[in-house]
């Protein structure tokens, strides 16, 4: 059994040398002359990309002890990247199409090799170039519909449900989201980042009771509704796409949760690119034909998992009592909700909590970068104070219009 050691580029290319000499991948031929580089610019692991003299390669993620965007002051418990190897294998066999294929895992030293997605983009470098991808809305539907159907209850039998919860306890990792999404936005706290311009505006926010028990609720439903098996943190970081492909990544938040966080979070990253863009550019028919194109992928995607879910309800729900067309849509309600919910809250935490987007802090006019942050903080209250009064999708798009006007 290897003892746990955080590796460099010269302990990538021996690890997967011995993989392959073991016959333990195929993605190398015998003879590869293997090379490595680290290249994470993520908040919490090492990222290497090994490869050979033929362009054969793959990357090999490793989990630090420790949050690597702050230090070893912030330990991390690194059964994260068994969660992590877990979750794509269960995803995996669902949703093969829209998973990263998962190689190869080691507990020990928590890392995990996977296909190297490299000639695809991150879905958030794209948007922030303001490129289009047509059947990303579909593909996360269609994603995010099968994973979280067949690991609810419609689908799996109670005992085989709660067994799964058991295998995806995230403490720590959903501890962070506790806090970063619920808790510090709320309060005075030394991990919260925003200018100084905003003070008054997060002072409004601190004492907004309605504003505040509506976080309350978002957290309670995080902390004790095991809905389905989520991802755990949908933003456009953790997406790889490109004109046909559309790949999600890093599910190391995942846990049972309730079904409308992942759509929410997403959503909430498709409505920050929005706003940044108002910031980003500067041709007012060009802005308004991608903030268009950025909403109705926003709208197709809610409709398509709505209707992917009623679908599936009708044709492969294995108790009786919720292969119901009633009990669906009421559950779909409440998913709505809280989806609604979410992305508020995603909104708000990523412009004035610790974990920014490169969206809004990669503008470079101090003044414009403003107008969209309390732009991102007025939607996000709205969105959040609204969440319960929307009755269905149309609801919400029309609310989610009147806003963006
Ligand atoms: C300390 S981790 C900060 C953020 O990065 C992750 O990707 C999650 O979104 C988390 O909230
Ligand atoms: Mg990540």
């Amino acid at each position: 059994m290897a003892k746990y050691t955080a590796f460099n580029a010269e302990h990538a290319v021996d690890y997967i040398k011995e993989l392959v000499k073991n016959e333990l991948i195929s993605v190398f031929p015998a003879d590869a002359a293997l090379t490595a580089y680290e290249f994470g610019d993520g908040n919490l692991n090492l990222v290497f990309r090994v490869a050979d003299q033929h362009n054969n390669s793959v990357i090999l993620k490793q989990a630090l002890p420790y949050a690597r965007c702050v230090g070893e002051s912030w330990p991390l418990s690194l059964d994260r990247a068994r969660i992590e190897a877990e979750v794509l294998i269960n995803h995996g066999k669902l949703c093969p199409e829209h998973t990263v294929a998962i190689l190869h895992h080691n507990v020990e030293l928590a890392l995990t090799v996977l296909e190297d997605l490299g000639e695809l983009q991150i879905l958030r470098g794209a948007q922030i170039n303001a490129e289009q991808f047509p059947l990303l809305a579909s593909h996360v539907a269609l994603y995010l519909s099968r994973t979280g159907f067949y690991n609810s209850d419609f689908y799996l039998s109670a005992e085989d449900k709660k067994a799964k919860v058991s295998q995806f306890i995230n403490p720590e990792l959903c501890k962070i989201t506790e806090d970063l999404f619920f808790t510090d936005p709320y309060i005075e706290h030394e991990r919260n980042n925003f200018p100084t311009e905003l003070n008054e505006h997060v002072e409004s926010i601190r004492n907004n009771d309605g504003l505040k028990l509506a976080a309350a609720k978002l957290k309670a439903k995080f902390l004790s509704c095991p809905q389905t098996l989520l991802h755990g943190d949908m933003h456009s970081g953790s997406i790889f796409v490109d004109s046909k492909t559309t790949k999600m990544i890093d599910p190391e938040f995942g846990f049972f949760g309730p079904v409308g966080f992942d759509i929410g979070s997403f959503m909430g990253n498709l409505l920050l690119n929005y706003c940044a863009q108002n910031a980003r550019i500067t041709e007012q028919a060009k802005r308004r034909q991608y903030q268009t194109h950025l909403l109705t992928c926003l709208q197709d995607c809610y409709s398509q998992f709505e209707q992917h879910w009623l679908n599936l309800a009708s044709s492969e729900a294995t108790d009786i009592s919720f292969a119901n067309r009633a009990f669906t849509e009421d559950y779909l309600q409440h998913v709505l909700r809280d989806a609604i919910g979410y992305c508020g809250a995603e909104l708000i935490r990523r412009t004035i909590g610790l974990a920014h987007v490169a969206d809004i802090d990669g503008i470079e006019d101090a003044q414009a970068r403003l107008a969209v942050q309390q732009q991102t903080l007025i939607l996000g209250e709205q969105l959040m104070l609204n969440a319960t009064s929307c009755n269905n999708k149309d609801e919400f798009f029309s609310l989610l219009i009147s806003l963006l006007n």
